[in-house]
């Protein structure tokens, strides 16, 4: 049973006033550890909502929300993606809502490590650059768009656990599929021409960027995350200081008013409700910067095996990647023709060729690829499969970046799961 709007109004009344939320459908306020009983009102509001009864009523503990209303919360202007995650939220966009060449801001994956800013104002908004620079700046967005060049691109956005769903043994962290990839059309400024303004001192290595989100643990914890890119990486043209998503308002869970958009690396570079970017002359510590967050093993390494962390490193480049975004996966027809189609992307280089395979990778065909509309957006691509008959087939797309690196079958094991560009299947049945 699907219940968006009513889930919403659930959650919502949840999340904006638990006491009140329990009141209504326990009837009193309770404390979440202990046991509440729904009854009287607060049960028919339940069962109305359910449609149903509810025999076993008795067993159902305070903050109890059923899962035929918890499956799929609405999140205001997104539309189809699938929550992972309530607090921090997280969630993603099944490959083949994917499908349009620019993704919509409706369909744009979100990924949260605290909790957003709220009642943001983007008229009183101020970025601050400071640290290892000449002239330490505050900057509004009317500043920004007055003073330098405003730039639209499209660009690739992935989150470096995006596949982490897929490893074996698990591994810890929203269990991603394939859904948290994305290509907006995001408007902003270069950071390298902000950078340039405030005067890049000699000996400057690396950023630092802060946003506005807060710990979920609370202000005490410090920041969620923190994390910089070297010098090199922030000073390339296509790092924008991003206020426009899609011709419009960044949606709020995108980071709503100022986000960086660092195309090519990990998600978690484009720092969200950025409020401060500061140079330093060593490699930035801040949160998720430093351990096992946003890095890998050097050396392939068992799963279980004991960890030496200074033996990691920090997650540079994305590997190529491709994703199937028509037909669905489990796509069902009496068709034997269907028409193929979805995007790839090779972090900082570009995409050479996409195969398609329909006999489990026994032979290829290559699909028709397009050029990038611009440097790091992803390439859409297509092919008219044809099946011999019917039955159960999947179709396996591989992606081959600039270099000639493929995308691997299966992918080596790490402590958080990131960084899995394993070939992307679906499955189709002829009838
Ligand atoms: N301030 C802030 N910025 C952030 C994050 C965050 O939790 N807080 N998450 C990062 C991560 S891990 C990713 S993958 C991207 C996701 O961007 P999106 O939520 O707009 O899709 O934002 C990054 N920027
Ligand atoms: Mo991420």
């Amino acid at each position: 049973m699907r219940k968006t709007a009513a889930s919403r109004g659930l959650h919502e009344l949840y999340r904006e006033d638990p006491d009140k939320a329990d009141r209504l459908l326990f009837g009193r306020v309770t404390h979440p550890d202990r046991r509440g009983f729904l009854k009287g009102a607060g049960l028919g509001a339940m069962a109305a909502l359910l449609g149903a009864a509810i025999p076993f009523h008795r067993n159902m503990p305070a903050h109890f929300i059923p899962v035929a209303l918890a499956d799929q919360p609405t999140i205001q202007g997104k539309d189809g993606l699938v929550v992972l995650n309530d607090r921090p939220l997280n969630a993603e966009t099944p490959a083949h809502l994917l499908d349009d060449p620019i993704t919509p801001s409706e369909r744009h994956f979100i990924r949260n490590n605290g909790i957003p800013p709220v009642n943001v104002d983007a008229s009183t908004w101020t970025l601050t650059v400071d640290g290892l620079v000449e002239t330490p700046l505050t900057l509004g967005i009317d500043d920004l768009k007055r003073r330098f060049a405003v730039v639209t691109a499209a660009l690739t956005l992935e989150c470096a656990g995006n596949g982490r769903a897929f490893f074996d043994p698990p591994a810890d962290g929203a269990q991603w599929t394939y859904g948290a990839v994305a290509c907006s059309k995001w408007t902003g400024v270069r950071l390298a021409d902000v950078l340039k303004a405030a005067g890049v001192k000699e000996g400057v290595v690396y950023t630092a960027h802060e946003g506005a989100d807060t710990h979920p643990a609370g202000a005490a914890s410090g920041l969620p995350i923190s994390r910089g890119v070297p010098l090199a990486k922030a000073m390339e043209p296509h790092t924008l200081l991003a206020f426009a998503q899609n011709g419009q308002a960044i949606h709020p869970m995108n980071g709503a008013p100022l986000r960086l958009v660092v195309p090519g690396w990990p998600g978690s570079c484009s720092q969200k409700w950025l409020t401060r970017i500061w140079l330093r002359d060593r490699v930035h510590d801040g949160a998720k910067m430093t351990g096992t967050a946003y890095r890998v093993p050097a050396r392939p390494l068992a799963p279980g095996a004991p960890l030496d962390e200074s033996d990691f490193v920090i997650i540079g480049a994305m590997p190529v990647k491709s994703l199937i975004t028509h037909p669905a996966t489990g796509h069902s027809s009496a068709a034997r023709v269907v028409e193929t189609r979805g995007h790839a992307w090779a972090g900082e280089r570009t995409v050479k060729s996409v195969g398609l395979s329909t006999d489990f990778g026994a032979t290829w065909i290559d699909a028709a690829l397009d050029e990038p509309v611009n440097a790091h957006a992803w390439q859409n691509w297509r092919a008219s499969i044809a099946f011999p008959g019917p039955g159960y087939y999947e179709i396996w797309a591989r992606a081959t970046d600039s270099e000639g690196i493929g995308q691997p079958h299966a992918i080596a094991w790490n402590p958080k799961g990131y960084l899995n560009n394993a070939l992307h299947r679906v499955a189709v049945t002829v009838t």
